[in-house]
């Protein structure tokens, strides 16, 4: 389904009077509000081509139709939602679920929705039909070496998927762990991640990083061989300086303070990137900002305010994974998406507007109720005018999700896939 430009100015010369009234409010109340909203215009979050499916629990999966049945469907849905808000300029992909099989032909079809490539994920957390040996007790870790070698292959030959769509990073989130005390030898399960990991970071290009994602929890449950932020960040530190940590926001223990990790990774140049969602238990994949957009908002504080080791300010965008995962039963993929990147902007729209240096001297002076109040005026600022003027000025939709109902685009979808389609991923 193509959308026209016309399409989207249509719809909002129809919206423009109330947003024209609710803008007009926020940028007399906001300091630096064009500084503001250039830097919403220039950011991109990436879509994983897992998300445009109904993702499903063990318990069973509820497929809402019109679902991308190829990777060329996955590029337009992703392509339609960057045309909606213009923010979601690049997808990231995962293999085996997705193989570029002509990547020539997908590179065009991907730069024709001006879309970029994100980081290539690889799966070694499943095995595959033509797959030789199992992975039922581990991938990178594994005691024996012929299957650590197929792990590290699989990689390598992700990478090379990476390398012929012009991805620049490849991010390995390994489920390799143990469920029962006794099980693993934790030491040895470590040096063998760590051997196979520094294989794959061999074969990385020059300009290329690494991302690895930790994950306390889930399908091992004793224990996790990069289970938090503190391994991935050991692994990174020994691979080098083209290693990274990636932080998924379901993937740490209840009430884990992820900001403060965030603010220590910024300050070692670890920091890497990003799986945005949100949850109430564990790796639920909810909607992000769904469950607790104060945190949310805390870590892009944190982005937005904290420095590199340099002191630099941390710039947003350039080489750095921004990507949501998060994907579920009940909600259709491409609406849940669109609220996902709108909860993303709010909270970096609100994170720029704290006063980094009043902050800093509240805390300087250990004013802890000057620091609080400078901390929620933000956060509760109604930025929403603000996040749609930046999309109304980069061409996008003021209302991505009104306009995607009124065009009726699911069911535009159904009519061109089908009803029964069920897309790859979890
Ligand atoms: C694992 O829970 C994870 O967060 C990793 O990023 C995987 O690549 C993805 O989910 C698979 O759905
Ligand atoms: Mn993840
Ligand atoms: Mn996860």
């Amino acid at each position: 389904m193509i959308i026209s430009q016309n399409i989207i100015d249509d719809h909002n010369a129809k919206q423009m009077a109330k947003h024209k009234t609710l803008f007009d409010f926020a940028k007399n109340e906001t300091e630096g509000v064009e500084k503001i909203i250039q830097r919403l215009i220039d950011f991109q979050v990436a879509i994983p081509s897992w998300a445009l499916g109904t993702g499903g629990t063990r318990f069973g999966r509820f497929p809402g139709g019109g679902e991308p049945r190829s990777l060329e469907e996955k590029i337009e849905d992703v392509g339609l939602l960057h045309k909606l808000n213009k923010t979601s300029g690049a997808i990231s992909l995962h293999i085996p679920w997705d193989i570029p099989t002509s990547p020539k032909e997908i590179q065009t079809l991907a730069a024709q929705h001006g879309l970029a490539f994100d980081a290539v994920n690889s799966n070694t957390f499943q095995d595959q039909p033509d797959q030789a040996l199992t992975y039922k007790f581990g991938s990178l870790q594994n005691v024996n070496k012929a299957i650590r070698k197929q792990a590290i292959d699989h990689n390598i030959e992700v990478i090379k998927h990476g390398i012929d769509l012009g991805s620049k990073s490849l991010t390995v989130w390994l489920s390799d762990g143990s469920c029962f005390p006794g099980q693993l030898n934790f030491r040895k399960a470590f040096e063998n991640t760590l051997e196979s990991l520094q294989e794959i970071y061999a074969a990385l290009p020059s300009d290329w990083k690494l991302f690895v994602e930790y994950k306390a929890f889930e399908p091992n449950f004793y224990s996790m061989t990069v289970g938090d932020w503190g391994q991935s960040h050991l692994y990174a530190s020994k691979l080098g300086e083209k290693a990274f940590t990636l932080v998924d926001l379901g993937h740490h223990l209840p009430n884990a303070n992820i900001e403060q990790i965030v603010s220590l990774l910024m300050m070692e140049g670890k920091l890497g990137g990003f799986h945005f969602n949100d949850s109430k238990y564990g790796d639920d994949d909810l909607t992000v900002g769904s469950i607790n957009p104060y945190q949310l908002f805390l870590i892009f504080n944190e982005l937005t305010h904290g420095t590199q080791p340099n002191n630099a300010p941390f710039e947003l965008g350039s080489g750095f994974g921004w990507m949501i995962d998060a994907s579920h039963n009940i909600k259709d993929p491409l609406e849940d998406l669109l609220q996902s990147v709108e909860a993303i902007m709010v909270a970096y729209a609100q994170s720029l507007l704290v006063d980094s240096k009043a902050l800093e001297d509240a805390r300087e002076s250990n004013d802890v109720v000057k620091a609080q109040e400078i901390i929620q005026a933000a956060y509760r600022t109604d930025v929403r005018p603000i996040v749609a003027e930046a999309r109304l000025r980069a061409g996008a939709a003021l209302s991505p999700i009104g306009i995607f109902r009124d065009l009726k685009v699911r069911n535009v979808l159904i009519g061109e896939r089908g009803l029964k389609t069920v897309a790859t991923g979890l």
